[in-house]
């Protein structure tokens, strides 16, 4: 019995109503381009090899997890939390590459380890022994566990050697930039994970629907949410930009 718990309808989100958007773009519009100062700035915190930086000949902010050296693990954070017992959806766009091949891959994290949080380089993704925690990874290198070398999973517990789903990505993941859409619908929940290319009119496609607790699997009623990345005997520039959060649109 957790009769500790909040009541369903509670509304512990801090972030209860508006779409929040963390990379905000900075002087849309570009009217005062000399401006540096973004408008809005949600904090992050960043962990390991992750950096801030500016999106090359845009007023966009990028967070790069890793940067193309070898055993690299980066965590980025975003310090307002989200509470897990209303729906939200968390929408960003990750681009993985480093000429022919890459790994490790990212992961997208709901968790309730803290703003700290840091995991294992390599198949780590960055999260390996996050044990609170749910991970999304977006693989990109093929360990024991692993079908492939460009599948998705849910993974429980901050193990990567143990799935609780996993699907082959209908996109490449390495080289070209992609577009992700992860739900969670707190009344059923069910986490569900889409993605698409970011080629003009490409279709979304669902790859992973998981049935998951996210308050029992996190521990906390408001979790930290963000990402990790990692590289090991090969590596990749792995970056996410374009990512908010906040009630879903539909
Ligand atoms: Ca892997």
């Amino acid at each position: 019995m957790r009769s500790t718990r909040a009541p369903r309808t509670a509304r512990t989100g801090l972030w209860a109503s508006a779409l929040l958007s963390i990379l905000a773009a900075v002087n849309p519009g570009g009217a005062s381009a000399a401006s540096a100062e973004p408008r809005y700035t949600p904090p992050l915190a960043l962990n390991g090899t992750a950096s801030l930086m500016w999106r090359a000949g845009d007023d966009e902010r990028v967070i790069r997890l890793t940067d193309g050296g070898y055993k690299q693990t980066g965590s980025a954070w975003s310090t307002l939390r989200v509470g897990l017992y209303d729906d939200f959806e968390s929408t960003f766009t990750a681009h993985i590459r480093n000429g022919k091949s890459g790994a490790d891959g990212i992961a997208f994290l709901i968790q309730g380890a803290g703003p700290r949080a840091l995991g294992g380089w390599g198949g780590g993704l960055g999260y390996r022994g996050i044990r609170r925690s749910v991970a999304i990874e977006f693989d990109t290198y093929q360990n024991s566990p692993d079908p492939n070398n460009n599948h998705l999973a849910v993974v429980l517990g901050g193990n990567p050697d143990k799935h609780a789903s996993v699907a082959n990505s209908p996109i490449p993941l390495h080289g070209k930039p992609f577009r992700a859409r992860v739900r969670y619908d707190a009344e059923r929940e069910r986490l569900t994970v889409h993605v698409r290319s970011t080629a003009e009119g490409a279709a979304e496609k669902l790859v992973l629907n998981q049935k998951v607790d996210l308050a029992d699997a996190t521990g906390v009623d408001t979790a930290w949410v963000g990402f990790t990345g990692a590289t090991g005997e090969l590596s990749a520039r792995q970056d996410v930009y374009q990512w908010s959060v906040g009630e879903p649109e539909d």
